[in-house]
């Protein structure tokens, strides 16, 4: 078994308890005294740094939102001096101002080997070509694996995203064992690579793949692994915490490994926001345990996952973070019905007379909530053979109903008629809040 840090990748309990919790001290400390919002959060329900003594006491921390961040835009929630900070990322938000994150030297460094540890997880070594096809830029997916890459010593294609034809020259010429994109963008990749009568293995030389920065199905998995003969693993990140490489998973697929000694994670409920324990489904909560550029406690990152403490026969002995499920505000409320596009996803992918490209629109008529959703026919089925399509609409209905106990309207189109997705793909149209 092949390991970035076995030391830290393996710890024993008893260790990583000690480690996490002098961590977590030291951090409590170090916000309080350089993070302006955290000293009033602490201050107004009296807690003081010294009440914080283990990390079995992190639930007595403030929790953090997006909309703390946003009301320390853009440098507010920064710990670290000015000189001190080498870079900035920043995601887009719905509501307009973007969420920024500062980070010193040693942030990038401690998120580079955990974006490291994942490539390692996707089979890479200092021999690998990795090629990165996440964007460039202010979001963290391309130059986080980019210097995870560099930092295990494999060679790094900087290929970015978009320009399909030249992502699959420079994948044929150079010969990349890894690579590193959104799901919805290696399944596009993938479409294209058969389009062009190119052999996964001959022409092809991919063995594994870190796929994220969206929610994405097993079927999917399944679907990517079987048409290009690779690993595919999961992860996640987020640029409030560090960007990819927070969580993954490795070959045996038991939960993603999060990365406890820098991130510690926690689930609570999504209405009382109390913590749950393993296996209990609720939102995703992070405290950094040693950054020192942007801290963040208890930060609610709006995910909805689950996590698990079975032990892994890889030897990683890390919490898992069972896959994202969806994202508190991707919910759809549909007569009263929760659905997440996750859901939807894995009844389609089961089917295998379409392909995994769709979208979904929500809409209301006469005070009636409706949803539709657009799914592409397989190639080889012709949209004028009327009695088949109507077949396959008919079993995806029914299945979909039964799945989500809401019936969807199914519109089958022709095959490539969906737009496609270079970075994080847009599934939804919900007509009731434009
Ligand atoms: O998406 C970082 C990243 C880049 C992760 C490349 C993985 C690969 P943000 O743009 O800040 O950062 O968006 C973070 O994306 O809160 C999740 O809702 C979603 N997300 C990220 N990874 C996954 C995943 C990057 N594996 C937000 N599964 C997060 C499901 C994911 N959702």
């Amino acid at each position: 078994m092949k390991y970035f840090q076995k030391e830290l990748e393996t710890m024993s309990a008893d260790q990583k308890f000690v480690l996490q919790s002098e961590r977590l001290v030291k951090t409590v400390k170090y916000v309080y005294e350089n993070q302006k919002p955290y000293r009033e959060k602490m201050d107004a329900i009296k807690l003081k740094p010294s009440d914080i003594k283990t990390i079995n006491d992190i639930s007595k921390l403030p929790f953090t939102t997006k909309a703390d961040l946003r009301a320390a835009y853009p440098f507010g929630m920064m710990a670290a001096p000015r000189r001190d900070l080498v870079r900035l990322h920043a995601s887009s938000a719905t509501t307009g101002k973007l969420t920024v994150a500062g980070y010193t030297q040693k942030d990038i460094d401690v998120w580079a080997e955990c974006a490291a540890r994942s490539l390692v997880m996707a089979g890479a070594d200092e021999e690998s070509i990795v090629h990165v096809s996440y964007g460039y830029g202010l979001f963290t997916g391309g130059l986080g694996m980019h210097y995870a890459g560099e930092k295990l010593g494999a060679v790094v294609v900087p290929a970015s995203a978009g320009n399909t034809q030249k992502q699959i020259q420079l994948l044929t010429d150079f010969g990349a064992d890894i690579i590193c994109c959104t799901p919805s963008y290696i399944i596009y990749l993938t479409e294209e690579i058969e389009k062009m009568g190119l052999k996964p293995g001959v022409d092809i030389k991919l063995k594994g793949g870190c796929f994220g920065a969206e929610a994405w199905s097993e079927e999917m998995r399944a679907d990517i692994e079987r048409r290009l003969g690779i690993r595919a693993c999961d992860i996640y990140g987020l640029s409030e915490i560090a960007g990819p490489g927070v969580a993954t998973d490795c070959e045996y697929k038991t939960g993603m490994h999060f990365q406890d000694d820098h991130y510690f994670p926690e689930i609570v409920d999504v209405d009382t926001f109390e913590p749950l324990g393993y296996k209990q489904s609720g939102e995703l909560v992070i405290t950094t345990l040693d950054k020192e550029g942007m801290p963040l406690l208890r930060y609610r990152t709006r995910d909805i996952a689950s996590l698990n403490n079975d032990p892994c026969p890889c030897g990683r002995t890390t919490v898992k973070l069972n896959k994202i499920t969806g994202r508190s505000d991707d919910m759809l409320i549909i007569r009263g019905v929760n659905v997440f596009p996750s859901q939807i996803e894995s009844v389609l992918l089961g089917n295998k007379n379409i392909e995994p490209h769709y979208h979904i629109n929500v809409d209301r008529v006469n005070n009636l909530d409706t949803m539709e959703i657009v799914v592409e026919l397989s190639p080889g089925i012709s949209i004028d053979n009327v009695e088949g399509v109507e077949a396959i609409r008919k079993k995806l209905g029914a299945d979909m109903a039964s799945a989500l106990s809401v019936s969807a309207k199914i519109t089958l189109v022709s095959p490539g008629t969906v737009a496609r997705s270079e970075g994080k793909s847009k599934r939804i149209t919900d007509f009731r809040k434009l």
